[in-house]
């Protein structure tokens, strides 16, 4: 499906890259309108101030200087959207996020450039887990049908990309016995292949009874973003905010990382970009319990769907780590006991094995309920989303691959293998 070597395939794109270049065209078309409108008011007052100033001593020309910077300057407030994403070429990577699209199911006028984009961004991020994994796979695999020493070759390719022994394991014994019923063909062992990793990482998803996470309407949903230092937690947390505000929760930020330098500065920044209030208390030392009770008392009264709610990774050691999260586990409880809460693990892909065992690690003492897999930009290690999913039985619910405001999407299973796999 995601052969973008056939004509219908590129066809169709090309249908969906010309609508939404039209789309393009005419809001452009309809934000230089306004602008135009926009200045000629701007002039009309101007016009009206110049009248009233003429018998001052400041000059017509002086006027006409003043007038020319406020243009501007409106021009350029206009213009500054950093969240616009724009069309790109019409591409390869357009062409092949447009039939991943098309794959599940999207008509060709439904595509946004929003979408591709993303996709564009998961599959350059991934390259770096395929050139050592795929590419090589393909290699071997050729177009031959697979044989027994090409399941072994598979194997160590497998390990390597940090997928881990257990789905590893699964994937190669369920093609072995694929293998010993039919002969199969390099395409269909692709094929297979694709599906055997979907299967792994939909199992704990599927296990958890609910295919993506959002805010459950009616009640107060807190969110504790977990993990240790420098995984991109607050990072997460703001482009979560940004997300579910979007989509029109509610939303509400607790700073309860008190531990960290300039940490309520870093969530502020988030919090103004996706306006969305930070709860904080400034004063050194804070107890990072007592910043959520206020949390939860200002969204009580404000009636949020959604606390975010920033927790530190740099404590002393994992104990005190585990004590304070549980610590602001029984705040919540008391404080609304029918809140649902979702404790989320942030972890940096790059960090491969060692996120794994992270994950582990936390899963024995927090009780986490999914796992958000950063930094896939440029890392080789994309891989370990695999294990994440089979050895600790984790659903991965959001994906960043980049450090803007967009750079995380919720997670796709079937967009994921695709893009691991795309070469194919
Ligand atoms: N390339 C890339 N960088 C990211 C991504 N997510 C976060 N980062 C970067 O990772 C660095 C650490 O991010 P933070 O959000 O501060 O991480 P943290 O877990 O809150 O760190 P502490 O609060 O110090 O424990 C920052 O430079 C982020 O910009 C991502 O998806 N891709
Ligand atoms: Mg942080």
């Amino acid at each position: 499906m995601t052969n973008i070597e056939s004509d219908s395939s590129r066809e169709w794109a090309s249908q969906a890259y010309a609508l939404l270049k039209q789309k393009q065209e005419l809001k452009k078309r309809a934000e230089q309108q306004k602008v135009e409108e926009l200045k000629v008011e701007e002039v009309k007052v101007e016009e009206v101030k110049v009248e009233e100033v003429k018998e001052e001593t400041i000059s017509e020309e002086q006027k006409v200087e003043e007038l020319k910077v406020e243009v501007k300057k409106m021009d350029f407030s206009n213009s500054q959207d950093d969240t616009e994403v724009k069309l790109g070429e019409f591409d390869d990577n357009f062409t092949w996020s447009a039939m991943v699209l098309a794959a599940q199911g999207k008509k060709v006028n439904e595509i946004s450039i929003d979408e591709i984009d993303w996709l564009s961004k998961l599959r350059r991020g991934l390259e770096e887990t395929r050139k050592g994994f795929v590419s090589e796979l393909l290699d071997k695999l050729g177009d031959d049908p697979l044989t027994p020493e090409s399941l072994d070759d598979l194997e160590t390719l497998l390990i390597r990309a940090d997928v881990g022994i257990d789905s590893t394991d699964k994937v190669i014994n369920s093609l072995r016995k694929k293998l010993n019923e039919e002969v199969v063909g390099g395409e269909e062992g692709i094929k297979f292949l694709k599906a055997e990793l979907r299967a792994i990482i939909e199992k704990p998803i599927n296990n958890s009874g609910r295919k993506i996470l959002v805010p459950q309407k009616g009640k107060l949903n807190v969110w504790l973003i977990v993990g240790v230092n420098g995984v991109g937690k607050t990072t997460t947390l703001g482009k979560l905010a940004y997300l579910s505000s979007k989509s029109n929760y509610k939303t509400l930020i607790a700073a309860a990382d008190t531990f960290r330098a300039a940490a309520v500065e870093q969530l502020q920044v988030w919090g103004d970009r996706s306006n969305v209030d930070v709860i904080s208390n400034q004063s050194k030392n804070a107890d990072p319990a007592a910043v959520v009770f206020d949390a939860i008392n200002a969204a009580n009264k404000r009636k949020s769907d959604l606390l975010l709610v920033d927790t530190a990774g740099r404590l002393q050691n994992k104990n005190n780590l585990m004590d304070e999260l549980s610590k602001i586990k029984k705040i919540i409880d008391k404080k609304v006991p029918d809140a649902i809460i979702e404790s989320l693990l942030v972890l940096d892909a790059s960090q491969g094995q060692n996120g794994l065992k992270q994950a582990k690690s936390f899963a024995k003492s927090a009780n986490l309920s999914g796992a958000i897999i950063t930094k896939l930009d440029g890392t080789s290690r994309g891989g370990v989303s695999l294990a994440v999913s089979a050895e600790v039985n984790l659903p991965i619910r959001f994906i960043a691959a980049g450090e803007g405001i967009k750079d995380l999407k919720p997670f796709n299973s079937f967009e994921f293998v695709e893009a691991l796999l795309a070469d194919r």
